[in-house]
């Protein structure tokens, strides 16, 4: 028999890449998909079209973390062996915008999908498995660095505050009712399927649609900002190699390095053969009020446990992402009869 999944966030970025992994390990996967205006199911379109054997077991729902009463009967109708909590308003800036509406899907959020496979485990004598997606948001001021599973939260944003009351639930219904949750702590993770909005694919996009003529600046906040970025496909790894273990337990998830805003500008204007500094300038719509200066993550024991590790480094990541948002330009570019 197959296992089942069920992921909320599964039109994210992340989410796109679990369900291939999930479906390439012969899963059965379920995702929670939010109703919109305009479909939002750009990232997964390719799995549920049937390529390969794939298509058949990805199913998907109409659901939000907003909808207690939808949640539960969405895992009640699924039976999922393994739900991994993606969904969430997950750009920082913005939760400074929508703090209670934040509040209310990422910290909320997860506690409904806890209750709910807290009932369903009594009721029906199983017992599911619980990822919550958290963040290194959750560290936000620096008071170590690395920052390792046993570094005190300090977050500094509605989002992280969030995330921060979500990782104690997933904790304290582990402890309480003896659930197997675990947290992943993960630190940045990009790829070409990340948001527009967050810096790295803003500066990948703007690169290249500069370099074909499609734009002429790239507006940018804070340069000094240092993160630590990996891949957000080695990263949905560590997430199942999570929900593998004997007992659960909660992970940093990082490549031990950081590298400034400005760094990685530098990387991704350079491959396509431009200087940065001709065509980026401030804005201060895109500064936060309390900023998270540096985040360096520790991923020993992850290393150590789930013999897991980043196999893209920055400077291929920054490659990655400046090529295939060339390739997305050019097509811009055939579309607009140019
Ligand atoms: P993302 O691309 O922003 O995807 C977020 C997903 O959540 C989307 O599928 C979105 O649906 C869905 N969603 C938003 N509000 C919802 C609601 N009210 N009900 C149901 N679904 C809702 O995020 P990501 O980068 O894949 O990140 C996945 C998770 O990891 C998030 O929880 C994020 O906070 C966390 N995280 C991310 C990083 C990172 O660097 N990427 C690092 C640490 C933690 P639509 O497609 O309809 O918008
Ligand atoms: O900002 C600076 C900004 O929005 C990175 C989310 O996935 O990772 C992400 O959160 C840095 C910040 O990501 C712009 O001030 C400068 O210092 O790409 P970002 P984030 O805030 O680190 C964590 C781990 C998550 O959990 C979140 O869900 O870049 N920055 N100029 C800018 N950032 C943006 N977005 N736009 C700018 O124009």
């Amino acid at each position: 028999m197959a296992k089942v999944a069920l992921l909320t966030g599964v039109t994210g970025q992340d989410g796109s890449y679990l369900a291939e992994l999930l479906l390439s390990k012969g899963y059965e996967v379920h995702g929670v998909v939010r109703r919109s205006s305009s479909f939002a199911t750009g990232r997964i379109d390719h799995l549920r079209r049937g390529y390969g054997t794939n298509g058949s077991r990805l199913q998907l729902h109409y659901g939000d973390l907003g909808d207690a009463t939808g949640l539960r009967r969405i895992i009640e109708q699924v039976r999922p062996d393994e739900v991994y909590n993606l969904a969430a308003q997950s750009h920082v800036r913005i939760s400074f915008d929508q703090p209670e509406y934040t509040a209310d899907v990422v910290g909320l959020g997860a506690l409904r999908l806890l209750e709910a496979i807290r009932d369903h485990n009594v009721r029906h004598k199983r017992s599911v498995r619980f990822y919550q997606a958290g963040s290194s948001e959750m560290f936000g001021k620096a008071v170590e660095l690395p920052q390792r599973e046993t570094t005190p939260f300090h977050p500094r944003s509605p989002y992280a505050c969030a995330k921060c009351y979500a990782h104690w639930q997933t904790v304290n219904y582990r402890e309480a009712y003896g659930l197997y949750a675990t947290n992943g702590i993960l630190f940045n993770h990009e790829s070409p399927r990340r948001g527009e909005n967050f810096v790295t694919r803003k500066i990948t996009r703007s690169a290249t649609r500069i370099k074909l003529g499609l734009q002429d600046k790239l507006l940018l906040g804070n340069l000094q900002a240092r993160r630590d970025w990996g891949f957000a496909g080695d990263y949905v790894e560590a997430m199942w190699l999570m929900m593998q273990q004997p007992q659960a337990d909660d992970y940093v998830i990082a490549t031990g390095e950081h590298h400034s805003v400005q760094e990685f500008l530098e990387l991704a204007f350079d491959r396509v053969g431009l200087d940065w500094r001709k065509y980026v300038e401030a804005d201060e719509r895109y500064l936060r009020p309390a900023e998270v200066d540096v985040l360096m993550g520790d991923a020993s024991k992850a290393r150590r446990v789930l013999g897991w590790q980043p196999k893209v480094n920055f400077s291929q990541l920054v490659n990655m992402m400046v090529d295939a948002d060339l390739e997305l330009a050019e097509r811009e570019l055939r579309t607009l009869g140019r």
